[in-house]
């Protein structure tokens, strides 16, 4: 092999290696990115307004990393709620959106058939049984499934909203879980 012929597969090869080296650079920061929390008009459950027996917990299976939960009955002395919710034990999304009729996509979990419900109402308006078992999705945890919010096991409810609204999930059966929820306009 001649000098000049050595000299410029010398500079391929270190070509190369640096492509390489940017490739996998750039390959390993994609597969290191956190998932983005979701833009309206999605909200994060654990951006809502949370009070009594609700908290926020840490996944790298939830949207934004976080979800909310009431934790189950082994854990503390939260108990279900099965009869009428106790207003103290919520959590209160703030929807601000163009004033028209939605549905309420969810994205929740449960570890069982006794974690899997939440009362809802949106403003005054009377509550309702909410309980994602009914789709067949159930044991989902900590894997969170995506539902519409609906009462028992009818079509998902629709909901005329004013441009602010507050939607409550009151508790129901400890232990159900709450990633995330998104309007659909109907
Ligand atoms: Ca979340």
């Amino acid at each position: 092999m001649n000098r000049l012929l050595f000299s410029v597969l010398k500079r391929v090869s270190n070509l190369a290696v640096l492509l390489s080296f940017g490739l996998i650079g750039i390959s390993a920061c994609s597969g290191e990115m956190a998932p983005q929390a979701c833009l309206a008009p999605c909200y994060e459950a654990e951006a809502a307004v949370l009070r009594g027996a609700f908290v926020i917990s840490e996944s790298d299976l939830a949207s934004g990393n976080a979800y909310v939960r009431t934790p189950e009955r082994l854990e503390t002395d939260i108990s279900d709620h099965m009869e009428v919710p106790d207003p103290n034990d919520r959590l209160e999304f703030r929807l601000t959106e163009k004033p028209g009729t939605y549905a309420i996509k969810v994205w929740v979990a449960g570890k069982d058939l006794a974690s899997d419900s939440f009362y809802v109402r949106v403003n005054d308006e009377p509550y309702f049984v909410y309980s994602f078992n009914n789709t067949g999705a159930i044991e989902t945890y900590p894997e969170f499934i995506a539902d519409f919010v609906r009462h028992g096991n009818d079509d998902p409810k629709l909901f005329v909203l004013d441009e602010q609204a507050t939607l409550t999930f009151y508790l129901r059966e400890a232990g159900a879980a709450l990633d995330k929820l998104e309007l659909i306009p109907r």
